[in-house]
């Protein structure tokens, strides 16, 4: 039976290193503010250092351990380069969060390939070319480690003129299976968080349009948006100890979207 000191020690992130992508606002942001609050220090990623230098900032300025790395996250050369700087600063990277992601909302018949590519490149591809590169430090270091991918309501289920966005975030939740088939034997624990409708700036044209607002609330039985820092919790759980033995699963963090007819 784990005492109350033990049970807490569960979640405890301190001498872990985490690298969460898109961090610079958003959900990522509260992802690396609530990692670092847990004891981790944090590589903040983002593809605009500006942002980035700011939300770095903050952070350090909160008494945590963090860094930026502005690289984008569908070029695969930057990916590299940026992991290479990180070995010889000696930073190991211990848990990922492959939270970069964009929307775009266009019907199929009118949707260009570049842009169908282009969020499937930085939804879908860059979750494996930035795992690929956490993961074959985690397995060369024999520490094991933590990759969290970032689902969707969409990888469950589509709604019209989503479709790249849907078939990536679809394929984030088999791509989390595949990496607990390949690397769970090496002690590193590969899930996904499905955050339901949040309050973001992805979001600002569905927040201020009022029959989708509407929907939204009719159609989760919390009946509201969710709030970005009510991912954190979920976030911190599945990148400590706590989940040692959860592989291959995707939490939904939803309101009970998905449990509800
Ligand atoms: P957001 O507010 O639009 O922020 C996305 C972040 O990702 C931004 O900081 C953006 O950088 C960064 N980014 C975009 N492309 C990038 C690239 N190529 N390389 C590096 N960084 C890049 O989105 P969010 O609502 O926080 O969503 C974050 C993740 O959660 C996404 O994967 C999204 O699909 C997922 N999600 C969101 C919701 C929701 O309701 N909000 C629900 C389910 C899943 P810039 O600032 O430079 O643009
Ligand atoms: C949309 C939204 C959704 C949410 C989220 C739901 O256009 O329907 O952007 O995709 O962001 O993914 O879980």
């Amino acid at each position: 039976m784990l005492s109350n000191s033990n049970s807490s020690a569960l979640f405890d992130l301190t001498g872990r290193t985490a690298l969460v992508t898109g961090a610079a606002r958003g959900l990522g942001y509260c992802y690396a503010q609530g990692l670092a609050q847990a004891g981790a220090s944090i590589v903040l990623n983002d593809v605009r250092d500006g942002l980035l230098a700011e939300s770095v900032a903050k952070l350090t300025a909160g008494g945590h351990c963090a860094r930026g790395a502005a690289f984008d996250v569908t070029d695969e050369d930057a990916v590299a380069a940026a992991f290479a700087a990180l070995d010889a600063d000696g930073v190991e990277v211990d848990i990922v969060i492959n939270n970069a992601g964009i929307q775009f909302r266009k019907p199929m018949v009118d949707l260009a390939l570049a842009d169908w590519q282009r969020v499937i490149d930085t939804n879908l591809t860059s979750a494996f070319v930035v795992a690929r590169e956490a993961a074959r430090r985690m397995i060369a270091r024999g520490r094991g480690g933590k990759i969290i991918n970032i689902g969707s309501l969409t990888s469950e289920g589509a709604r019209a003129t989503v479709a790249p966005y849907t078939a990536a975030k679809g394929g984030i939740k088999m791509l989390t299976r595949a990496m607990s088939a390949e690397w769970a034997r090496f002690n590193i624990q590969s899930n996904a968080i499905g955050p339901g409708y949040i309050l973001t700036d992805m979001n600002t044209a569905l927040i201020d349009d009022e029959k989708f607002d509407a929907w939204v609330k009719s159609s989760n039985p919390s009946g509201r948006w969710g709030r970005p820092e009510e991912l954190i919790g979920v976030a911190v759980f599945l990148s400590s100890a706590a989940s040692d033995y959860i592989n291959g699963q995707i939490v939904y963090v939803d309101g009970g979207w998905l449990a509800v007819l």
